[in-house]
């Protein structure tokens, strides 16, 4: 049987989400060696690379100040909204910026548009991708709402378990989102718990 056509979603690999960020998820920056280690499997197998980014305006219900649950972060064109530098993103890397509307958080990358202004549900049909593997942070955020979108879009989706890490607000967040996301289909890999 041929193999499904697959893609890599790498979600919010920021600096913001990384350690010294402005919300930083405690673990964020080793998921980037896991992550390059699937970049370059990626490439040589040929499958699209897709890099998610919160892309915030300046003023969003979003951020604590102004209604949110959040501390200001991702800005779009700053410093914390840039990519983890040590993540070795190939040029072809499709860039999905999300979180631009003032009025909605934007956790999911389905909720994101590419530089040619498709949504990535939209960019994945064209391309005729059945399965998504997923990394990135947080676990209990966007990397969680991307993975069950992916799943309502009938995607087979491989959480890559070594390449995710999560906010962790409430203790036991990440291992419940990865709970959910198996509940919804999602496989998890390499096995955790
Ligand atoms: C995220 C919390 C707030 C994420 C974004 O990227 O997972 N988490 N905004």
């Amino acid at each position: 049987m041929a193999e499904k056509r697959s893609a890599l979603l790498i979600v919010d690999v920021q600096k913001d989400f990384c350690p010294g960020g402005a919300l930083a998820a405690p673990e964020g920056d080793r998921v980037v060696r896991p992550l390059n280690r699937y970049i370059d499997q990626a490439v040589a197998h040929g499958w699209p690379i897709y890099a998610s980014r919160d892309w915030h305006p300046p003023v969003t219900r979003h951020f604590r100040q102004y209604g949110g649950e959040w501390p200001v972060h991702c800005v779009e064109h700053t410093a914390g909204a840039e990519f983890h530098p040590g993540l070795r993103l190939p040029p072809s890397t499709i860039v999905v910026s999300k979180g631009q509307s003032p009025e909605k958080p934007g956790y999911s990358a389905f909720e994101g548009y590419t530089p040619a202004g498709r949504t990535l549900g939209d960019d994945l049909r064209e391309r005729q991708i059945e399965h998504l593997y997923v990394g990135g942070i947080a676990t209990d955020y966007c990397v969680k709402h991307s993975v069950l979108d992916a799943r309502r879009a009938g995607l087979d989706v491989t959480v890559l378990a070594d390449a995710i890490a999560g906010v962790d607000v409430q203790p036991g967040d990440s291992a419940r989102a990865l709970e959910q996301m198996r509940a919804a289909g999602a496989e998890v890999k390499p096995q955790t718990s």
